[in-house]
């Protein structure tokens, strides 16, 4: 059946990957419905259709299916409680609800199971979001014991406007002209700046709390997962550098062909050719790149894996299609 579709922040990075992807994979769309809390009077591009962006206070929710909400969290915690009141099943990208213990996070690789009949489900942080689908098949196999995290993430998961002062700061830099930082407290360009996001408890970053906790939350596991998140001058694409140890031993070999054949991830991994994955290679795809797999030397059931993936694609927006695709029975 066709959905009355909802996109919320419909100008933004996510939004507009979101319709992107809606046409991308031909989700049957009987209308899509662009808003916005602000930028009003301008126009979409969906279908080769102009769709007029609309105020989110203006919607009539009684004539939407799904409503993808990809704006702040305020946006989030404010309208879509008023949208699943009127009976609209909402994917939320912010982090508003994703702690929540009564709304499902879900990224659908992993545990489409936990919808259930929720009207309210929460997509997770895109950094969350690719370690969790290349650790899914270990711990189905072996069981996961802990896990080290260290990100090299890129300036799109900041915004628009980070990836326009990484350029612009990479042509001060190439001019040898002075370079004033605009949306990083430091340069990005030429640099990198270890810290995403604000600090916080044991001055972990927000960023890497939620690497933590969404974790634990989607494989319903006390899982330790220490995190460095660390912003990168690349466009588009997280990088991942995964310390896994998993509860029983496992062979490299066996680990490749576990991966390769998982949902979702294409395994990029032969270092006598050179060939790794990196984040040119994943920006524009909706698979989660892994390589580099290798057994730690010294720590029995050791495993390293670089994961790579679209931080837009499956990092937010195909992430919260693929949870839109799940649900079809329930339109139908
Ligand atoms: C970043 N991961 O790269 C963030 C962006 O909780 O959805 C997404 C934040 C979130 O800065």
């Amino acid at each position: 059946n066709a959905l009355r579709i909802a996109v919320v922040g419909a100008t933004g990075l996510v939004g507009q990957k979101i319709l992107e992807i809606l046409e991308e994979r031909n989700t049957p769309v009987r209308s899509l419905v662009a808003l916005a809390t602000e930028g009003h009077g301008r126009f979409i591009e969906f279908r080769g259709q102009q769709v007029p962006v609309q105020s989110v206070d203006a919607a009539h929710w009684d004539e939407i299916d799904v409503a993808f909400f990809a704006a702040t969290n305020d946006v989030s915690r404010h309208y879509a409680p008023l949208a699943t009141a009127h009976g609209v099943t909402v994917i939320d990208k912010s982090s508003y609800f994703r702690m929540d213990p009564t709304v499902p996070l879900v990224v659908p690789e992993v545990n489409a199971e936990v919808i259930g009949d929720a009207r309210l489900i929460a997509s997770p942080n895109c950094s969350t979001i690719q370690m969790v689908v290349a650790l899914e098949p270990l711990r189905q196999r072996y069981g996961l014991r802990r896990v080290i995290v260290s990100t090299y993430q890129a300036v799109s998961g900041t915004g628009r406007e980070a990836m326009e002062t990484l350029r612009h700061e990479a042509a001060q830099t190439l001019a040898q002209e002075p370079v004033t930082p605009s949306t990083y407290p430091t340069p990005i360009a030429f640099n990198v700046l270890p810290y995403c996001d604000k600090f916080g408890d044991l001055d972990y970053t927000g960023e890497e709390w939620k690497l933590t906790r969404e974790t634990q939350k989607i494989f319903r596991l006390e899982l330790p997962v220490s995190a460095t998140a660390v912003r990168v001058p690349v466009a588009v694409s997280h990088a991942e550098a995964v310390y896994v140890e998993l509860e029983r031993p496992f062979e490299v070999d066996e680990v490749r062909t576990l991966l390769r054949e998982a949902p979702g991830i294409r395994v990029v991994d032969d270092p006598e050719h050179g060939i790794v994955p990196t984040p040119l290679e994943a920006a524009g795809q909706d698979l989660v790149f892994v390589g580099r797999i290798r057994r730690d030397p010294f720590i029995a059931q050791g495993l390293h894996l670089f994961v790579v993936a679209d931080n837009l694609r499956k990092g937010a927006a195909t992430n919260a299609v693929q949870i839109v695709e799940t649900l079809e029975e329930r339109w139908s």
